[in-house]
């Protein structure tokens, strides 16, 4: 057994990454918009006033003084307000990825376009429209679409204005936009993910520069009970509203090993691997919390707000599937004076055994394989890998050709781990939904350098340039590897 007939070949994007056209539409505000351009070695900034008038920056990293309200301000560059312009391109777009035999495309809704506070008696009908445009061209050509929920995009005012997702009111907020979504679409999109990285809720935290307090963290747990319970409620209400359809969780998928044989090194990892990537599928995935919880509780003096009403949804509102991304893995050590390795969120020590890109993420295809028997193991649920690719500098010639040799050396490495987890593994993958199909803004780093997709588009980072698309070499290459349903990697 290879790749069944019908394994679903695409490529995925996100809203905010993608959309541009920030104010249109009756659109409202999320961070993405006050959040500026950074690179490789300088941090993106979120752009703020304060209430005397004055204005300032902060890294993504770091906590917004008191009183602090995020702006858009003048001579700073947000590449995400007008990004690859996908809102106006989508058509072109679309015929593209139909082009290449996409069988499904991974995008997400932007909650602000439907909800544009999040707080509204009544959807936006403009947003709607646009994604039911958007599903109709993508019927056309028989690709499924598979929409994220939240793709890192809270509007504005529930975050500013009610705390966030520590507070539970936004729990019915949020129901009401995916009954909203869920209900409008019915018939036109049947697979569905929550919450894109929910782990990533912990991880990003984990990296922040101050306000590590234990305040902090039961802030950061609490967020994500909530999250749990949200989602629990989307997977019933999905499956009430349509029977076809299909929820699954979404996890930054990122595979650590122990960076010696060291046993401390070994339980070190361990730990990692249960509180950075395990925690979230374990309740999203079983329905209840892993025992390993309470000790993650414990060492922050923890105290959730769980009801008996939360235990009973989460039960019964497992998820069909279980999605992740994978770019890298990386290594945990205690040992000191290690080198360091940056990766997706999940950083550590670097493996002298692998190679790594422009940007310091692994290239570690076997990563991946290993990584998709351990979840199956796991859970054994249907799984997909919804990102992964090459975040690469790409040259366009003159003549229009994008020549990415390195992309396709990387893609071909990848599906041929996918290969061999089915093959010889019998792993159950359904889907493989290469990140940034075409060029958009990065999410780390907020460039258009660095680029993931089989389409480019002619914008720079001072988001100058055409919007022009062109196809890249990885474009044909990947285009005959679903035509030969995974078997002509050449
Ligand atoms: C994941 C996100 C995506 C995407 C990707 C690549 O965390 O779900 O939104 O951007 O990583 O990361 P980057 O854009 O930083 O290269």
């Amino acid at each position: 057994m290879s790749f069944p007939k019908n394994f679903f070949w695409g490529g995925a994007t996100a809203a905010n990454q993608c959309e541009g056209a920030w104010n249109v539409g009756g659109r409202g505000m999320t961070e993405t918009d006050v959040t500026t351009g950074g690179t490789a070695t300088t941090p993106r900034y979120r752009t703020y006033v304060m209430p005397d008038g004055t204005e300032g920056k902060l890294s993504q990293f770091a906590s917004k003084p008191k009183g602090a309200k995020f702006a858009v301000l003048d001579g700073y560059k947000y590449p995400n307000h007008e990004a690859i312009d996908f809102y106006h391109h989508y058509k072109e777009d679309i015929a593209l990825f139909a082009e290449m035999g996409f069988k499904m495309f991974r995008m997400s809704i932007a909650w602000s376009r439907i909800y544009p506070k999040g707080i509204e008696e009544e959807p936006n009908q403009e947003g709607l429209a646009f994604y039911r445009s958007v599903f109709e061209e993508l019927k056309k050509y028989n690709i499924e679409p598979l929409v994220t929920i939240w793709h890192f995009d809270t509007p504005l005012y529930i975050e500013e204005e009610m705390g966030d997702w520590a507070n539970r009111d936004v729990i019915a907020l949020f129901d009401k936009y995916a009954k909203t979504i869920l209900t409008e679409y019915k018939g036109l999109v049947h697979y569905w993910l929550t919450f894109n990285e929910i782990n990533n809720t912990v991880n990003f935290f984990d990296a922040m520069e101050d306000s590590k307090t234990d305040a902090g963290w039961q802030n950061v747990y609490q967020h994500l009970h909530n999250k749990f319970v949200a989602s629990a409620h989307t997977v019933k209400m999905a499956h009430e509203i349509d029977p076809e359809n299909k929820v699954g969780c979404m996890i930054c998928g990122t595979l650590s090993y122990a960076l010696t044989c060291d046993p401390q090194d070994v339980f070190a990892k361990d730990e990692k691997w249960q509180s950075g990537v395990l925690y979230c599928s374990d309740v999203q995935c079983r329905g209840y919390y892993p025992y390993y919880a309470q000790k993650m509780w414990d060492a922050h003096n923890v105290k959730l707000d769980i009801t008996e009403q939360d235990l009973k949804d989460l039960k019964e509102g497992c998820v069909d599937f279980y999605t992740f991304s994978y770019y890298s893995s990386n290594c945990i050590t205690t040992h000191k004076d290690t080198e360091t390795a940056s990766g997706n969120m999940i950083n550590g020590a670097k493996n002298p055994y692998l190679e790594y890109s422009d940007w310091g993420w692994s290239y570690d295809p076997l990563g991946l394989r290993i990584y998709l028997n351990y979840l199956y193991d796991r859970y054994e649920k249907p799984m997909m890998i919804v990102e992964n690719g090459l975040g690469a500098l790409d040259v366009l010639n003159e003549d229009g050709t994008v020549h990415d040799d390195y992309r396709i050396d990387y893609l071909r490495k990848h599906v041929k781990a996918m290969k061999d987890a089915i093959e010889i593994d019998h792993v159950d993958l359904i889907g493989y939904t290469t990140w940034g199909c075409i060029d958009l803004v990065s999410a780390g780093t907020g460039e258009m350098r660095k680029r993931y997709g089989f389409i480019y588009v002619d914008i720079d980072d001072d988001l100058k340039g055409s919007g022009k698309r062109y196809r890249k070499d990885s474009f044909y290459w990947y285009k005959k590897c679903i035509a030969s349903d995974g078997e002509d990697l050449d």
